[in-house]
């Protein structure tokens, strides 16, 4: 164990010193000023786009050129997409003849690698039993991508089956994908689920990134990856022909650089789909969709009541650390200064909630049931595997799937459990999920004090929102000091905590507020600017310029 991150270690630091270089300022052809792809957003590419200073094509290079620098050492990336490099020549030509499909049109993007797509890409969770598997179409987030004109670049690695198999793994672990590192900190914990999307957004190999999350799979890498990430509300983004842990908590995610970021990348996501019924209770079924670009308001606490969950603080207090601690109470001036009436907005429930196993009942049973319904989507199954007990057995066989090293106690105790999202048991395991989060928790706190958000440190925010689906933007906060002593993860092979890791601040709101929240994340990303004070240690030396003929 200890042998094996250290080597992980040595291999990184040694990779570093070759990579890590002077502050690069960009670089000046025929008088233009080329981005720097780890800051650039959005908009400065959509510029470089449209004035002919790059195109898609080269984009397409400068960000595979990124991830085979640093691949290696980080492994965040499983798969790239053969056919990138064509699609970019496609809706350059587009581009060229005046056809732009929106503002992601030949922005490339990286998805989760539980993110379906029908093209040469796997869709695998990270187990080898779904390697060579087909889907009959497109996912619907990577049909809305393709829609929205995006490029679909590869595929990110992920805390294998999104962190629902073992008790005993390690954050951004998968048999398919390797061990993910995180950038701020030779052997970074990248936390997970979304491991391998957090790493990549973080360090520019690709504009962005769509995650997954259950409980805390966006939030968490959003927050140790200096990223903003949105954990939308259950059924406002499809799930259809994407990996599932729970119908009832499932979610789709931007996890981007900047709020403004997130909030293009949402908006192209977002909406109703007919495969995915829980989408069909949102309200822009009977309007539209907000516009959530719109929502970027610098002024969005002025007038505003956030609330402040103390007893949940409270409760919390061992696993929130000093600094992030320090940050937050900061945190609550600056979002006071800007023009919030600040409450406390306790959630009632919480305490009965810390000893009630009732979400893991609720993800067992969904998980049963939502995992054969997607095998029997799958139109080849190199396996055949159609259930859990199938593909447990798999796992526990298949030598690459590192068991019993890894083990499957999370399957175990769902297979145990025996009964599905069928059983009266649910039903009452789940109505007690309600409460926990809803009267009992973030709705029932704002409904309570009329507050349009409540605010919290990111490391202790996703479990209410998780069991009740309810949105939440996490943006960054702080870093730990420099002179922090490393803590290593319960496996023993990565850094939990140590210098310079990120932690970030999160808003949680009622479902479908998301774009109130995008506007309180902006409002604070932009007074703030936390991203930019401290740098990752491992950044790829190519940049755009370096690509364009
Ligand atoms: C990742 O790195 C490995 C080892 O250098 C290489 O074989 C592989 O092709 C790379 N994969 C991607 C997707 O870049
Ligand atoms: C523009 O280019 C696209 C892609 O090559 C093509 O499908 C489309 O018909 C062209 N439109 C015009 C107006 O030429
Ligand atoms: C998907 O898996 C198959 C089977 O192992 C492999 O041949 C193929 O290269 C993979 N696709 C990509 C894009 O890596
Ligand atoms: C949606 O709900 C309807 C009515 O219960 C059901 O017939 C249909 O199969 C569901 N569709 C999906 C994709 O789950
Ligand atoms: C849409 O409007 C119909 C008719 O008023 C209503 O029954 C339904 O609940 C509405 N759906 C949502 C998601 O608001
Ligand atoms: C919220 O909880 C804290 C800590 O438990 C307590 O001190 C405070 O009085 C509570 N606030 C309200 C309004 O009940
Ligand atoms: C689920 O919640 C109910 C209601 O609070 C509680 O009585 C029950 O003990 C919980 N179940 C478990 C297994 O924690
Ligand atoms: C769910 O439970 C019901 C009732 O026991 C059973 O008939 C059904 O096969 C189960 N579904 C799955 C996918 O295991
Ligand atoms: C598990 O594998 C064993 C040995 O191959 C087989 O006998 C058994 O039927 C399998 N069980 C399931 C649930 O697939
Ligand atoms: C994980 O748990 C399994 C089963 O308890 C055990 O065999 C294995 O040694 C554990 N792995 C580690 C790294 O402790
Ligand atoms: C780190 O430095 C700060 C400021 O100098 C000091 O207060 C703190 O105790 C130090 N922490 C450790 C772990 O050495
Ligand atoms: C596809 C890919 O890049 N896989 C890499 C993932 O990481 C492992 C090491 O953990 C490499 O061996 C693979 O090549």
């Amino acid at each position: 164990m200890r042998s094996c991150f250290l080597g992980a270690l040595l291999g990184a630091v040694s990779l570093a010193s070759a990579l890590t270089v002077a502050p690069y300022t960009g670089t000046i052809i025929k008088g233009k000023q080329f981005p720097r792809l780890i800051e650039v957003d959005l908009e400065e590419l959509v510029d470089g786009l449209e004035s002919g200073l790059f195109t898609s094509y080269d984009l397409v290079r400068a960000y595979e050129a990124r991830i085979m620098e640093v691949n290696s050492t980080l492994h965040m990336v499983t798969e790239l997409n053969p056919d990138a490099l064509t699609i970019a020549s496609q809706l350059d030509s587009m581009r060229a003849n005046g056809t732009v499909l929106g503002p992601l049109h030949g922005i490339p993007i990286l998805i989760k690698n539980n993110i379906a797509t029908y093209d040469k890409m796997n869709n695998t969770a990270g187990s080898w039993s779904l390697v060579g598997a087909k889907v009959p179409r497109d996912s619907t987030m990577a049909a809305k991508l393709r829609k929205a004109g995006a490029i679909i670049l590869g595929k990110t690695n992920l805390s294998q089956w999104a962190n629902y198999r073992s008790d005993n793994s390690s954050n951004g672990w998968s048999a398919y994908g390797g061990q993910t590192y995180a950038a701020y900190y030779p052997g970074q914990d990248p936390s997970g689920s979304s491991s391998g999307s957090g790493v990549s957004s973080s360090i520019g190999l690709a504009l962005a990134a769509l995650g997954t999350e259950t409980d805390g799979s966006i939030l968490s890498p959003s927050e140790v990856n200096n990223l903003v990430g949105i954990k939308p509300t259950v059924g406002l983004t499809s799930r259809y022909l994407v990996i599932p842990i729970s119908e009832h908590q499932d979610t789709i995610g931007p996890m981007a650089r900047s709020v403004k970021d997130a909030a293009y990348l949402l908006q192209a996501i977002a909406g109703p789909d007919p495969n995915d019924n829980y989408t069909l209770a949102n309200p822009a079924i009977n309007g539209s969709t907000p516009d959530y670009v719109a929502a970027c308001n610098y002024n969005a606490f002025a007038g505003k009541k956030i609330g402040v969950a103390r007893n949940v603080i409270a409760a919390y207090g061992k696993y929130i650390d000093p600094p992030v601690l320090a940050a937050f109470n900061e945190a609550i001036t600056q979002v006071a200064a800007a023009g919030a009436e600040i409450v406390d907005a306790n959630f009632t429930g919480f305490a009965e909630y810390l000893n009630s196993n009732n979400e893991s009942l609720v993800l067992n049973a969904d998980f049963l049931v939502d995992l054969a319904k997607y095998f029997s989507e799958l139109t080849y199954n190199p396996y055949g595997i159609e259930n859990l007990a199938e593909e447990r057995n798999f796992t526990q066989t298949f030598p690459l799937e590192d068991y019993p090293q890894r083990d499957t106690g999370v399957w175990d105790g769902a297979l145990k459990q025996g009964w599905n999202n069928t059983d009266p048991r649910f039903w009452a395991a789940y109505q007690a999920d309600l409460y926990f989060g809803g009267e009992g928790g973030i709705l029932g706190a704002l409904a309570r004090t009329n507050a349009s958000a409540v605010m919290m440190p990111t490391t202790i925010s996703p479990g209410i929102p998780a069991i009740v689906g309810s949105p939440v933007i996490t943006v960054p906060l702080g870093f730990y000091p420099a002179n922090t002593t490393v803590v290593l993860n319960g496996f023993g092979n990565l850094v939990a905590t140590g210098p310079n890791v990120p932690f970030g601040l999160s808003f949680m709101g009622a479902k479908w507020s998301e774009a109130e929240l995008i506007g309180f994340g902006y409002a604070y990303e932009q007074r703030t600017m936390y991203r930019n004070d401290v740098q990752p240690y491992l950044v790829p030396n190519i940049e755009l310029a370096d690509f364009v003929s």
